[in-house]
C-alpha cells in the first residue's frame, strides 16, 4: 500500500529535463536533478538493508583534506544507509576526529609513503582490488571510490548505486569527442583511437558492484603493469585506464558533473545542484612532486 502511495505520489511529480541527455545511447541512465525522486528511491532501497564501502586515500599533505571531505560526507553521502569508510593514509596520527552519522563507520590502513603523486593515485587500484578482494566480500554491497581533495554540498545517495558507475567529467561532460583528452599513444594500454570514446569519466569517483569494480581495478592495474614495463605512463594516470575499461566495459549508470564539479564558486546552466565538488588547491604546495 506504502509504495503504492508513493508511486502514485512519483506520478503526479514527475520532473522533466529537457536541456540535457538523461539515458546513453546503450540506454544508461545519466542521473541529473530533476530526474529522479529522492524519497521514492530512498523508500525502495531502505528495504534492502545496504552496505556501501567507500574509499579515499589521503597521503602526506592530502591529510589536509580529511577533515572537510569527511565532516561534508556525514552530511550528505548515503545519509541513513550503512557505510564504512576505508581510509588509507601513510599518516594515521594527522586523521581527524570526525563524529561518524548512525550506521556509518571509518577504517584507518596504513600504507607505504611514495615519492611521486602520480604512484600515489594510480597505486590505489591495486590497493582497491586487494581491498575487495580479501576483505569486502561479506561487508559490503556496493563500493565508491573517491578523491580526498573533494567536499560534499548535497546529497550523494541511493540514486547513483549501479553495478558499473561512472562519472562524467566536469571540464568535458559537454565538449566535442576530439577534445577528450583520452591517451592517443598507441604504445599505451590507454590508447583510444581518434574517433572513438562516449564520454570522458573523471578518475575522481567511480564505483558499483563488488564483483563489477573488483574486476575494474584489477585490469586497470594489469594495463599500468603492462605500461610500466614498456616505460610508458599514459597522459592522465589510472584516469586513462579508467577510461579506456570504460570504452569497452560500458557503465551501467552514469553520474551528471553534478557527483563532481570543478569549483564550487563556477556554474553551468545545466548544473541545476553541486552535490560534490573538487576543491582548490595549489599543487605544489600539496604534491611531494611536480
Ligand atoms: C585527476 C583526477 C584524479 C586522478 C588524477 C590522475 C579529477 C578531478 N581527478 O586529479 O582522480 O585520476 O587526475 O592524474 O579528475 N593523493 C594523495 N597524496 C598525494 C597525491 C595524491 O593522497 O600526494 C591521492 C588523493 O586521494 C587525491 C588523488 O590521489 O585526491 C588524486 O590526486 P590529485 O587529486 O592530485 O590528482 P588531480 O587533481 O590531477
Amino acid at each position: 500500500k506504502c509504495l503504492l502511495f508513493f508511486l502514485l505520489i512519483h506520478l503526479y511529480y514527475r520532473i522533466f529535463r529537457t536541456d540535457v541527455a538523461s539515458v546513453t545511447s546503450w540506454l544508461a541512465p545519466i542521473i541529473w536533478e530533476g530526474t529522479f525522486d529522492a524519497t521514492l528511491i530512498d523508500f525502495i532501497y531502505k528495504q534492502q538493508n545496504l552496505s556501501i564501502a567507500t574509499t579515499v586515500f589521503a597521503l602526506g599533505k592530502y591529510t589536509s583534506f580529511l577533515k572537510d571531505f569527511l565532516e561534508s560526507a556525514e552530511q550528505h553521502f548515503f545519509v541513513g544507509f550503512r557505510v564504512h569508510y576505508y581510509l588509507f593514509t601513510d599518516l594515521p596520527e594527522e586523521v581527524p576526529e570526525v563524529k561518524m552519522g548512525e550506521n556509518h563507520s571509518l577504517t584507518v590502513r596504513k600504507v607505504p609513503s611514495l615519492n611521486r603523486w602520480q604512484d600515489i593515485s594510480m597505486g590505489r587500484m591495486e590497493i582497491l582490488e586487494k581491498l575487495i578482494e580479501n576483505e569486502l566480500a561479506k561487508e559490503a554491497d556496493y563500493i565508491f571510490c573517491l578523491d580526498v581533495d573533494t567536499k560534499f554540498y548535497g546529497r550523494w545517495g541511493v540514486e547513483t548505486l549501479g553495478h558499473l558507475v561512472g562519472v562524467i567529467h566536469p571540464w568535458f561532460f559537454d565538449a566535442p569527442r576530439d577534445r577528450l583528452t583520452y591517451e592517443r599513444r598507441p604504445e599505451s594500454q590507454a590508447y583510444i583511437p581518434a574517433g572513438e570514446g562516449d564520454y570522458y569519466f573523471t578518475g575522481a569517483a567511480f564505483g558499483g558492484s563488488l564483483e563489477d569494480v573488483h574486476h575494474l581495478t584489477k585490469t586497470c592495474r594489469e594495463q599500468m603493469n603492462i605500461d610500466a614495463a614498456n616505460s610508458i605512463e599514459a597522459i592522465w594516470h589510472e584516469e586513462s585506464h579508467l577510461n579506456k575499461y570504460f570504452l569497452y566495459n560500458k557503465p551501467s549508470k552514469l553520474l551528471s558533473p553534478e557527483y563532481l564539479w570543478r569549483d564550487i564558486n563556477a556554474g553551468a546552466a545545466q548544473i541545476k545542484i553541486i552535490r560534490f565538488s573538487h576543491v582548490a588547491k595549489n599543487n605544489a604546495d600539496v604534491r611531494p612532486n611536480p
